[in-house]
């Protein structure tokens, strides 16, 4: 089609989603209910952390299983701004868009305008924030599976008694069910001590967290432990130890894993010793399969479990294993999730 025909029928506002979004006209599913039939579906991902390897994973994945759902996916990047992203769900319902993923964020400023989504009869699921509705149903890891993993293997490792730095940030739905399994572990070792708690969540995390880990190890020598429940925190805290030369006395338990991550895990002399995760893109697959029943008018469940396995240098190191996409051929369970699936949706490629 020559480009001034393309230009008048997006005036007439034929091929204005083909233009903007790229698969307005996606072919349907044969045999899926409406309106995967005929394709064209629209679906917001409105987002409030946008840098770091998991969320672009997650996006990725997202991304994969939209396409073979003929879903024309918009994504909007929050850049840790609440109001920004409070915006950018009314944008989304503006748009007329059928479906609207909301991942993290501050659920004080989103549970009104998730429910005018609602209003409006558009399918709304949340992936890691709280919005604390019946109607919209929540995708998160297990998160207290994933830490009671991660400490599982810190209690393996270093006995009940030590002690620990421990990086955590309030306000985020994962980090604060995760902190809900640390504060059991702890009541149940008194051994363990917490010397010093840091961390910090914004553009540059790792390093944040990095120049706060420095300042913890400086007053505090003696930690041998650090809890890091998020990937980027982890890494800051790998490159305190590296920098102030002390890789070889403290141990570092995780949640997330990225190709990246595996690098630094494996490195010779790493201090990251474990982690406790999902692969990121299947989660983000199961947030599109989950908006995509609701919006076909199935009940893809309320709580909807992503489960993590645990990864350990040992096991990473003895298995050869240099990425994620090694993970998911060593590891079935860590690949795939049958999490919101259904007879006709394609599994992302
Ligand atoms: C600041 S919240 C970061 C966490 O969100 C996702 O649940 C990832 O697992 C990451 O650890």
């Amino acid at each position: 089609m020559k480009r001034r025909t393309i230009l008048r029928l997006a005036g007439a506002g034929l091929l204005v989603g083909s233009l903007l979004g790229g698969s307005a006209f996606a072919e349907g599913i044969a045999g899926a209910p409406a309106p995967f039939d005929k394709g064209g579906v629209k679906v917001a991902l409105v987002t409030f952390i946008s840098a770091g390897d998991f969320f672009q994973a997650y996006q990725a994945g997202a991304q994969k299983q939209a396409k073979e759902l003929g879903i024309d996916l918009q994504i909007f990047s929050g850049r840790q701004d609440a109001a920004a992203q409070r915006e950018q769900v009314e944008q989304a319902i503006n748009l007329g868009v059928q479906g609207i993923i909301i991942d993290h964020g501050q659920p004080e400023a989103l549970k009104d305008v998730a429910q005018k989504a609602l209003d409006a009869g558009i399918k709304v699921v949340a992936f890691d924030v709280n919005l604390d509705n019946p109607k919209i149903p929540q995708v998160e890891q297990s998160d207290h599976e994933l830490a009671k993993a991660a400490l599982g293997q810190a209690l393996a490792d270093n006995g009940t008694a030590f002690n620990a730095g421990y990086v955590y940030v309030a306000g985020f739905a994962p980090l604060d069910r995760r902190n809900e399994i640390w504060e059991e572990v702890k009541k149940a070792n008194p051994g363990i001590v917490e010397k010093a708690h840091f961390g910090a969540v914004n553009d540059t995390t790792a390093t944040s967290t990095a120049d706060q880990a420095k300042a913890a190890f400086r007053a505090n020598p003696d930690i041998t432990v650090v809890f890091a429940p998020y990937d980027e925190f982890a890494r800051g805290v790998k490159l305190a130890t590296d920098e102030l030369g002390i890789s070889d006395k403290v141990k570092i338990y995780s949640a997330d894993v990225s190709t990246a991550d595996i690098t630094e895990i494996t490195a010779e002399g790493s201090p990251w010793v474990a982690t406790a995760a999902t692969n990121p893109a299947v989660v983000g697959a199961v947030s599109v399969r989950a908006v995509a029943k609701l919006i076909a008018g199935e009940d893809p469940g309320h709580n909807i479990v992503v489960k993590p396995v645990l990864i350990t240098q040992k096991d990473l190191r003895a298995a050869g294993i240099k990425t994620v996409e090694d993970l998911d051929a060593k590891l079935p369970a860590f690949g795939q999730s049958d999490a919101a699936t259904a007879p006709w949706i394609p599994a992302a490629k």
